[in-house]
């Protein structure tokens, strides 16, 4: 084998590792260091087979060579172009083709380098776009609990995840958040939209109420709730926030970083539940994870309003250096020609009751106390060891990738979203792995 698989740094004290739990990590290090279509290989030289696309972006599968090559290319020709005021044309062709596959009506399109920085941008185009319009009062944004919309400030205000805001003071303020739609007595074992709790939309109406519709200039939500462990939005839910918003003049955000490029079936969450938000944040599947990235669409009719005044003038005080960067913008057309050519966009919703139906045969697994899934995303909620939440599925994550899968844990759920390109065979051999895992762990 090459000498790449003998690259176990023998000091790893420097790298303060994002969301690890470092001290373990640095005892017992698991490495990657290559990867293909749908496994990885570990520095000891093992397969692992990836249930959870990376970090749910590695939509098409490790290694793509159309999107590789459309790297080393673009390096060679155009490495970087500045991004305010210059432009490079691989920037606008990626707008337009995103455009494309876009909910009609999301026409334009800000780049970003993250899920986090889209974020933040949808929230600052929200404020400025009320302001234009001469509604400056309009300055509150709602969230809701549970929610996941990264780390940076912005974003973990009107998220509701409590282990990431406590930590960090006060926060944005005027932010306030609806419940969650997690109701595991009424829903568990639900394949699909839950039937309770559509009704639980309506709590938007009551904060409206209370802080007046004439304060709040958006609303955030994931349309699945993803990193807090996979919250599928009850029937009726989603429609019914967007009529709540669109009555009182509410921007409605969705943020797509998980369910955006083709996790659901159709490119975007909002097509697949026939509900069009305002503004839809994306990164992740953008660029498959190989290069970071982050789109963020709005409306016509968002976008047109900033299109006024002096000519010369900046219209939107906000980007980043590396908005819409060439390499990332290479790497994100050939991501797009390669869901093109296999389908990928759509692929999950001919997958997905095979998926399903495995998928829930692991009820009478050990631990197990609800199932859900939706496209090709699945959870797994395991009973929390008494007075040590976490530590099962945590086991659970070590176990799984001993035995050569790669599985995501949070809280005491498993999540499992496999590349796009998973074969019938590998959903087989991914749930016997999980089977096994959970029948070996206490
Ligand atoms: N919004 C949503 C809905 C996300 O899921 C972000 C924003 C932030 O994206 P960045 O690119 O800044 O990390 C995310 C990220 C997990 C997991 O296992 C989920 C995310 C990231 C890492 C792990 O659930 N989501």
């Amino acid at each position: 084998m090459s000498n790449r698989l003998n690259t176990t740094p023998n000091d790893l004290r420097a790298f303060w590792m994002p969301f690890t739990a470092n001290r373990q990590f640095k005892q017992n290090p698991r490495m990657m260091v290559a990867a293909k279509d749908m496994h990885f290989t570990s520095s000891d030289g093992r397969q692992i087979l990836d249930g959870t696309a990376g970090l749910w972006c590695v939509n098409a599968g490790h290694c793509r060579p159309k999107i590789t090559e459309a790297i080393r290319q673009q390096a060679g020709e155009l490495d970087y172009a500045p991004a305010f005021q210059m432009g490079h044309p691989k920037a606008f062709e990626l707008a337009n083709r995103l455009v494309d596959i876009a909910p009609e009506g999301m026409n334009h399109v800000l780049f970003t380098n993250s899920g986090s920085e889209s974020v933040e941008t949808a929230l600052k185009v929200a404020l400025a776009y009320h302001r234009t319009k001469g509604e400056g009062a309009r300055s509150r944004l709602i969230g809701r609990e549970r929610g996941y919309h990264g780390v940076n400030f912005g974003g973990i205000s009107v998220g509701g995840i409590v282990s990431n805001r406590k930590m960090f003071g006060t926060l944005l303020t005027g932010v306030d958040h609806m419940p969650h739609t997690h109701l595991p007595d009424q829903n568990a074992f639900t394949k699909g939209q839950p039937e309770h709790g559509g009704d639980i939309a309506s709590e938007l109406e009551r904060i409206v109420t209370l802080h007046d519709a004439s304060t709040i200039a958006a609303v955030i939500v994931e349309p699945i709730a993803g990193s807090t462990g996979v919250l599928i939005p009850p029937k009726g839910y989603l429609k019914k926030l967007r009529e709540i918003c669109t009555k009182h003049g509410i921007l409605l955000i969705f943020d797509e970083v998980i369910t955006g490029f083709g996790r659901l079936g159709s490119p975007f969450a909002a097509q697949h539940y026939d509900v069009m938000p305002d503004i839809i944040t994306t990164a992740k599947g953008l660029t498959n994870g190989v290069i970071p990235m982050g789109a963020v669409f709005v409306t016509s009719e968002i976008h047109d309003a900033f299109m006024q005044g002096p000519e010369h003038m900046i219209e939107f005080m906000h980007g980043y250096t590396y908005s819409g960067n060439p390499i990332a913008s290479a790497a994100a057309l050939a991501t797009l020609d390669t869901y093109k050519e296999e389908g990928l966009l759509t692929r999950a919703a001919d997958i997905a009751p095979y998926w399903e139906e495995q998928l829930h045969s692991l009820k009478d697994c050990p631990h197990v106390i609800d199932i859900r899934n939706t496209g090709l995303i699945g959870a797994i909620e395991l009973e929390p060891i008494a007075g040590e939440p976490t530590k099962r599925a945590f086991s659970a994550f070590l176990r799984a990738y001993e035995d050569g899968l790669l599985i995501r844990t949070t809280g005491d759920i498993i999540a499992l979203s496999p590349p796009l390109i998973i074969s019938k065979d590998q959903i087989d051999e991914l749930f016997d792995k999980v089977r096994k895992v959970l029948e070996g762990i206490d």
